[in-house]
């Protein structure tokens, strides 16, 4: 999969260099491009912002260097989905990481101050897909923090990332629920013992205590997710 950014911090995706990722980029299951929007201004000061239209707090990006690089990485034609991180963007989730997945190509345009000029948006939804993806119902300063966190939930989905692909069945929203809870050696630490049926050897019995337990944890911090009974 090729992975284009653009934002005014490329330092910031020196967090795809490590862990699992780094490992997939060093392998050649992930091609990431990062790039200095910087780079598409030509004033001395490299503006990339301004104030808004009809007042305000704050500062909004400019089209222009937008406009600019987009067109740059838009020349392929190879039908990438571009993705704007908002936190006014469609809300991102594990069946939304898989989708994402299953594309050949992904442009994140970071946004910073009070967002992008929507002409941008709009522009590139005229040539391009577009996704506009909020984390939740909070706000960060920037999209380069949600970038990494949708880039990281959607490469570790891509075939040979994650060593033992069985790990990706056994997590929390694979099934709709929370995950059960994991322990491992000492079998008694600090006066706590593991529970007993994950040492009987007793594999049905272990099965169906953890679902036991994913339901249990999601009735109590989740129940949104159950079905309405
Ligand atoms: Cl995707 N971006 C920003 N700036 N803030 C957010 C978000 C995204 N998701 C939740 N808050």
């Amino acid at each position: 999969m090729r992975l284009d950014v653009v934002t005014i911090f490329p330092e910031f995706f020196a967090a795809l260099d490590v862990s699992l990722l780094g490992k997939a980029r060093t392998s050649g299951l992930l091609d990431v491009h990062v790039h200095d929007l910087r780079d598409a201004t030509h004033d001395r000061h490299r503006t990339v912002d301004d104030t808004p239209y009809g007042g305000g707090a704050g500062m909004v990006m400019k089209p222009e260097p937008w406009g600019e690089t987009l067109d740059a990485l838009l020349a392929d034609d190879d039908d990438p989905l571009v993705v704007f991180p908002t936190p006014a963007g469609t809300p991102f989730d594990q069946a939304a990481a898989k989708r994402l997945a299953g594309e050949r190509r992904l442009v994140f345009c970071c946004g910073r101050y009070e967002g992008i000029d929507q002409r941008v948006v709009d522009d590139t939804a005229s040539r391009a897909r577009v996704a506009e993806i909020s984390l939740g119902d909070f706000v960060l300063n920037g999209g380069e923090v949600a970038v990494l966190a949708i880039v990281e939930a959607v490469g570790r989905l891509l075939p040979g990332v994650i060593g033992n692909p069985e790990s990706l069945t056994e997590e929390s929203h694979e099934d709709g629920l929370l995950e059960y809870p994991s322990y491992t050696k000492p079998a008694v630490w600090r006066e706590r013992e593991v529970p007993a049926v994950l040492r009987s050897g007793d594999h049905g019995a272990v099965a169906r205590w953890r679902h036991e337990q994913a339901l249990e944890r999601t009735r109590r911090v989740r129940p949104d997710l159950l079905p309405p009974e």
